[in-house]
């Protein structure tokens, strides 16, 4: 083929240690182009392969990339920009995704209904292929996350590998990612983007060779990942979720200052209340900054948290938190001449009273030393351009 014929279909196979497979995929890659008339290439990214993944794809007809940076999503952006097919199919390198089903993939972005179809794999989601903790607990929860970053639900299977979409549309993607995350920023950033996407099953068959995914880590990157592109929906809304049922406990504890019968229990709100305050208000504080430094978050976020970056911000946070802080420990004093007053010297009764002072000198502190960090980020910030414009000068003169 010559190389500037134009291509319908590249598929980009990242590749660490694959030997066993990667030559199976590249040729039933080229079979499926075969038999559906779609003129392809098979893009193989390697980073650092110790064994012979990189010769058995070059054998089997698959265009080998080396790439230097590594991890999962640097080999698929560097496929990406390698390749040159006009629709872009990614999938892994050790069997498990069905490429025989490419067509099925990408016909709908070839006849224009979609810009990103993902391949499920839950209709063939078994023991054999899936260990119990992604099938049940991991792809699960990364698929309610990613739906909440996203919007909505757009899929059923966030975490599958085989995905084809238009070359076009890899400027909305605004892909950076380097590692297995790079899965959860493509889906989150496509729906945001308005890009259609769809899914289809696909099927998925048991790995051949070792697998490359470190569930606690990449778990944890993928986490990560969405916690900073969708602060305002992962920590705002907890966060405001905590502060509501905190204050709710904390009015149930000073009408029922013993606690409430609960059948044969007893439940003291009292003691989630403070603990529901306190992580409410450094989630909601996270969240806003998150939010408004963020230039991912959807259009609109950033700005409903501009008083975030407000010149006075930092201060009213200070100010606010010391006062709320100033007012718990007023309200402990008062609760020791309560107490004092007590001749029964009971406390039971205060609970409510108790609970909410603490509260205010935990929240007022973290909010306090929110303040400061921020004014010393502040302040940092403000140094660096003038340090710059003083070494400029320098430089200058003679
Ligand atoms: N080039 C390159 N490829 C990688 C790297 N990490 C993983 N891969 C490849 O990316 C694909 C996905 O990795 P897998 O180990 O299959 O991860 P997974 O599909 O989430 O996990 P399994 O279900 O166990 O297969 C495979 O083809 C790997 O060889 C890397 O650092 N560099
Ligand atoms: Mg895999």
């Amino acid at each position: 083929m010559a190389i500037d014929e134009p291509l319908d279909v590249s598929v980009v196979l990242p590749c660490l240690n694959e030997e066993g497979s990667v030559g199976l995929c590249v040729n039933e890659a080229r079979e499926a182009f075969a038999a559906s008339g779609l003129r392809g290439e098979v893009v193989v990214v390697d980073n650092g392969s110790t064994d012979a993944s990189a010769d058995v794809a070059m054998m089997s007809g698959g265009r080998v990339v080396e790439e230097a940076r590594p991890g999962y999503g640097s080999a698929l952006l560097a496929g990406f920009e390698a390749s040159r097919g006009a629709v872009v199919v990614m999938a892994d390198a050790d069997f498990t995704y069905d490429l025989g089903r490419i067509p099925d993939l990408v016909g709908p972005v070839i006849e224009g209904r979609a810009d990103l179809v993902l391949g499920s794999r839950l209709d063939a989601a078994t023991r054999g292929t899936m260990p119990f903790l992604h099938r049940f607990v991991g792809t699960p929860l990364l698929t309610f996350l990613t739906a909440r970053a996203c919007g909505r639900r757009v899929v059923s299977d966030s975490q599958s590998g085989f995905r084809a979409f238009r070359r076009d549309a890899l400027g909305a993607m605004g892909l950076t990612s380097t590692g297995m995350e790079l899965a959860s920023e493509m889906l989150i950033n496509s729906a945001r983007a308005g890009l259609r996407i769809q899914e289809v099953q696909t099927g998925y068959r048991p790995r051949i060779g070792q697998s490359k995914l470190a569930t606690w880590s990449d778990g944890w990157r993928h986490l990560l990942l969405i916690f900073m592109l969708a602060p305002d929906l992962l920590l705002i809304g907890p966060g405001v979720a905590l502060l509501v049922a905190g204050s709710a406990m904390l009015g149930v504890s000073f009408f029922h200052p013993t606690g409430v019968q609960i059948g044969s229990i007893v439940w003291q709100p009292v003691f989630f209340s403070g603990i529901a305050l306190v992580l409410g208000m450094e989630a909601m504080l996270a969240g806003a900054v998150l939010a408004h430094t963020s230039s991912v978050t959807p259009s609109g976020v950033g700005q409903r948290f501009a008083f975030v970056g407000k010149p006075n911000f930092p201060n009213n946070c200070v100010r606010l938190g010391v006062a709320m802080a100033l007012l718990g420990l007023a309200l402990n004093v008062l609760l020791f001449f309560l107490w004092l007053g007590d001749k029964s010297r009971t406390t039971l009764s205060h609970f409510g009273l108790a609970s909410l002072s603490q509260s205010l000198i935990i929240v007022g502190g973290t909010v306090a030393t929110f303040g400061i960090l921020s004014r010393f980020q502040r302040a940092r910030a403000a140094q660096e351009p003038a340090k710059a414009k003083s070494t400029d000068t320098k430089a200058l003169r003679p």
